[in-house]
């Protein structure tokens, strides 16, 4: 049993960038389960801070291979850029990252699809991060989508000619405006599969169990979050894959019995960007504040993250589901100064406490439940051991732990590699 997963909590921007960052020197592979361009994992180290897209958060580190996993949606041209940005840093990308055959391409006419579907949904819109990610899974489950494999093949442009001219369909039927140049933007995709050719196609699958049965260690790098799962999120503001521990299985072909420590990262309050429900959301000052200190803006679509309390009844269900083994806490730095805390515990539900996730959690029905507690003063990003951490962080700490009964493992009081407390 080598495999172990790293996945966020909340709806995403948890800081699983960081957290990758630093667990990967301790693994031979680092692979990306599913999600694409519509993560922004973002890492900092001596100084430079780099957004990863669709690569694993392992391809800084020397000695490690990094695989983009047949659950993966990857769109080349955002890829090629990804890869160009990278040109600096003077890695190895051939021989350290692989892509999996059986991951599914975004073809440009997804991303318009993407838009069109938003548009035409008007104010129920998801608040999609429009990268053609929807778009994309609906064509695996529906069986018309394409896969890096096929590019390899001698009929992928006319498999591609079917699939766009089909889509283009799908977009008049939307009868919402759009503005694009098509001919364009499919003279830059091929572009970039062109120079994604020039990368290793793996049978990503076949790879990973040869690998795993040769005693190496896999670290599965899950993106967005538990709350924005197909299907245990607050459907449908949710992600189109599986952001919880089962995503890894189907999303790498790795059986459940390999799997060991489940790490889940969650910060040390609650953000939510795009449209959808979040019952400790807040209006006011305290909010703003958070947004504010924490630098609360989406690292893919620059959007304002809504902000509120930490949230134990939607983090409880994530754990369950996920069946998390140890908890990693980010961002506490960003929580000193405030006088007090507030903690949900549970939901007023129609008349009822409840202390579980209920099917609709719409503002109408959930009154979050609260717990105060006395906040800290002290600044914590020059700390480095939890002894330093002042009693009411560490009071803050011991009661998350006692209502989610999972250990917190991993404390962050900052960006940097550097500013990470172990317990
Ligand atoms: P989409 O783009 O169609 O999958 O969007 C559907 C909903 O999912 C939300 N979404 C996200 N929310 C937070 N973080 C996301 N990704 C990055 C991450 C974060 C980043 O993995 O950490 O950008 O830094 C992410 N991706 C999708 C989106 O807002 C819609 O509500
Ligand atoms: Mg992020």
């Amino acid at each position: 049993m080598n495999v172990d997963l790293l996945l966020g909590l909340q709806w995403g921007d948890e800081g699983k960038g960081k957290i990758v960052d630093v667990l990967t020197s301790k693994y031979d592979i680092i692979a990306r389960f599913q999600g694409g361009p519509n993560a922004g994992h973002t890492l900092e180290f001596d100084g430079i801070k780099h957004v990863l897209r669709t690569i694993p958060s392992g391809i800084f580190h020397k000695n490690n291979v990094n695989i983009i996993g047949n659950g993966v949606v990857m769109d080349p041209v955002v890829f090629q850029k990804e890869i160009e940005g990278l040109a600096k840093f003077n890695l190895d990308i051939k021989s350290k990252l692989l892509l999996s055959r059986k991951a599914h391409l975004i073809l440009p006419t997804h991303r318009l699809l993407d838009a069109a579907s938003e548009a035409a949904k008007g104010k129920a819109k998801i608040g999609s991060t429009l990268k053609g990610i929807g778009p994309t899974y609906m064509d695996k489950t529906g069986r018309n989508g394409l896969r890096i494999g096929d590019i390899e093949m001698a009929d992928f442009q006319e498999k591609y000619r079917a699939l766009a001219d089909k889509h283009e369909e799908m977009i008049k039927f939307y009868d919402v405006e759009l503005q694009y140049n098509l001919p364009e933007m499919e003279q830059e995709f091929f572009a970039a599969v062109e120079e994604l050719k020039t990368l290793t196609f793996i049978d990503s699958e076949e790879y990973l169990n040869k690998a795993l049965k040769a005693g190496k260690t896999i670290l599965a790098e899950g993106a967005q979050g538990s709350l924005l799962d197909v299907d245990f999120g607050t459907y449908p503001f949710v992600t189109s894959s599986n952001t919880t521990a089962a995503g890894a299985c189907t999303g790498l072909g790795i059986a459940p019995n390999k799997v060991k420590e489940v790490f889940g990262i969650f910060k040390a309050y609650t953000t939510r960007v795009g449209s959808g429900p979040f019952p400790t959301e807040l209006f006011d000052e305290v909010g703003a504040n958070m947004a504010k200190i924490g630098n609360e803006f989406g690292s893919v679509t620059g959007r304002a993250r809504r902000c509120g309390w930490l949230d134990l009844v939607a983090l409880k269900y994530a754990v369950e589901v996920n069946g998390v083994t140890e908890l990693y806490m980010m961002k506490g730095d960003v929580l000193s100064g405030f006088p007090t805390l507030k903690v949900c515990t549970a939901y007023k539900y129609k008349g009822e406490t409840l202390k579980h996730f209920p099917y609709n959690i719409e503002p109408e029905n959930v009154e979050p439940i609260y717990t105060e507690m006395k906040g800290w003063q002290a600044d914590l990003t020059g700390m480095t051991t939890y002894d330093e951490l002042p009693s009411e962080l560490k009071a803050y700490i011991e009661f998350i732990e006692k209502e989610l009964e999972v250990p917190i493992k991993v404390v962050s009081v900052g960006p940097d590699r550097k500013q990470t407390i172990t317990r």
